[in-house]
């Protein structure tokens, strides 16, 4: 069993698939903290988890401008650079899939509204590693930034990543070669001893138990990159689906979801609710809103944001939102309680998820809905 070597994990995780496993917190845990501990982390593993020698690993820099391979250690990595730190929070392109698969079935794990988290990332800047290796971002003649990590499948193997060039200048700044989550060694699920952090961007190209970085002319050849997490229309099924077609999904649109109450709730009070969600965007766009209604959309109240300290033009994390909003008088038992925010550019989730679904069901954002009832 290529699983058995596989860590422990938190009995409070709720499990996608066990081998690879997967996994998402609880709401109600969810929302405990700002930053997610390490151990409540999503889990998402496309293979087994290596088991790294420390003694043996290394971090291999290679191709245009690299001249020759060049070789890192951890302690090189821990020592010779200023330590970066970024507090981003990182969703997986599949999460809130179980709305889609509502619409219609789609392939992926069924993820509810969990498949997403907060750490802070600590370790060297992905410019500084490679300006050591004598390459200058600006001005490299690559396309692409490719990742490999260390876990492989039964044929060999490795999950693998790119972004293209102008997104590696783009956010230069803040994408983290990272040794520490959350002030520790990053924990054996998230990429132990490291693992690249590219803040805004799916979950998908931040490569866990990198031990490779190649610039090149190329998108990664990944199954990942090239035959998965991308995004079609909702016509297009698996007769007449055709992935060189799509592009590859890097930054993410903007997303909330409602953590208190939970579907199905019973709630004890009919005059008003007190709603609690988060809300995120890709591209370090910051949320400028959140609306909630308890009609079903008819009406909304504006959430209060909790302040984060990030600018709303960098903002790599989450934020957390409450709003109390009336519930409608003489509505019988059931109440819909809606929530969607607006990003700093403006943009808005759609209304209903019939015009997003796509067959792999990625990119779930459409307003989130949740059923409770009241006392009548
Ligand atoms: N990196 C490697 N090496 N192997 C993987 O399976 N999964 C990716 C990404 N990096 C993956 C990986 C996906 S799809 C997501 S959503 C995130 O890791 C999940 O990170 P987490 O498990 O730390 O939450
Ligand atoms: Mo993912």
């Amino acid at each position: 069993d290529p699983y058995s070597n596989d860590p422990k994990r938190h009995p409070a995780l709720i499990p996608s698939s066990v081998k690879p496993f997967n996994a998402e917190p609880p709401v109600s845990l969810l929302m405990q903290d700002y930053l997610t501990p390490n151990n409540l982390f999503f889990v998402r593993n496309h293979l087994p988890v290596p088991d790294v020698n420390l003694e043996k690993f290394r971090l291999d820099i290679e191709g245009i401008g690299a001249s020759g391979k060049k070789v890192l250690t951890l302690p090189a990595l821990k020592t010779v650079f200023k330590k970066k730190t970024v507090t981003t929070s990182l969703q997986c392109a599949g999460n809130r899939r179980s709305d889609m698969v509502k619409i219609k079935p789609v392939k992926g794990l069924n993820w509810g509204t969990a498949a997403i988290s907060t750490a802070e990332w600590s370790g060297a800047s992905l410019d500084d590693v490679l300006k050591y290796c004598g390459i200058d971002l600006d001005k490299v003649d690559c396309d692409h930034v490719q990742f490999e990590g260390m876990d492989r499948g039964p044929d060999g193997t490795t999950y693998g990543a790119s972004i293209p060039i102008e997104m590696a200048r783009m956010l230069k700044n803040d994408i983290v070669v990272a040794y520490q989550m959350n002030g520790v060694d990053i924990p054996r699920d998230h990429g132990f001893p490291l693992r690249i952090i590219i803040p805004g961007v799916v979950g998908a190209r931040q490569v866990k138990w990198l031990n490779k970085i190649v610039l090149s002319k190329d998108e990664s050849s990944s199954h990942w990159q090239q035959r998965d997490y991308k995004g079609f229309n909702s016509s297009v099924d698996w007769h007449n689906v055709d992935f060189s077609k799509s592009e590859a999904i890097q930054f993410l649109p903007v997303q909330s979801a409602i953590c208190e109450p939970v579907d199905g709730q019973a709630l004890d009070d009919n005059e008003e609710v007190t709603v609690r969600g988060y809300a995120w965007s890709g591209g370090g766009r910051g949320i400028f809103r959140v609306d909630v209604s308890a009609d079903g959309g008819k009406t909304w109240i504006t959430a209060d944001i909790q302040p984060s300290n990030q600018s709303q033009y960098k903002a790599w994390a989450w934020v957390f939102w409450e709003a109390t909003v009336p519930l409608p008088q003489g509505s019988s038992g059931k109440v819909e309680l809606v929530c969607k925010a607006c990003d700093s550019q403006y943009n808005v989730q759609p209304e209903s998820v019939e015009g997003i679904w796509n067959l792999r069901g990625c990119l779930s954002n459409a307003w989130h809905r949740i059923s409770v009832s009241i006392p009548t």
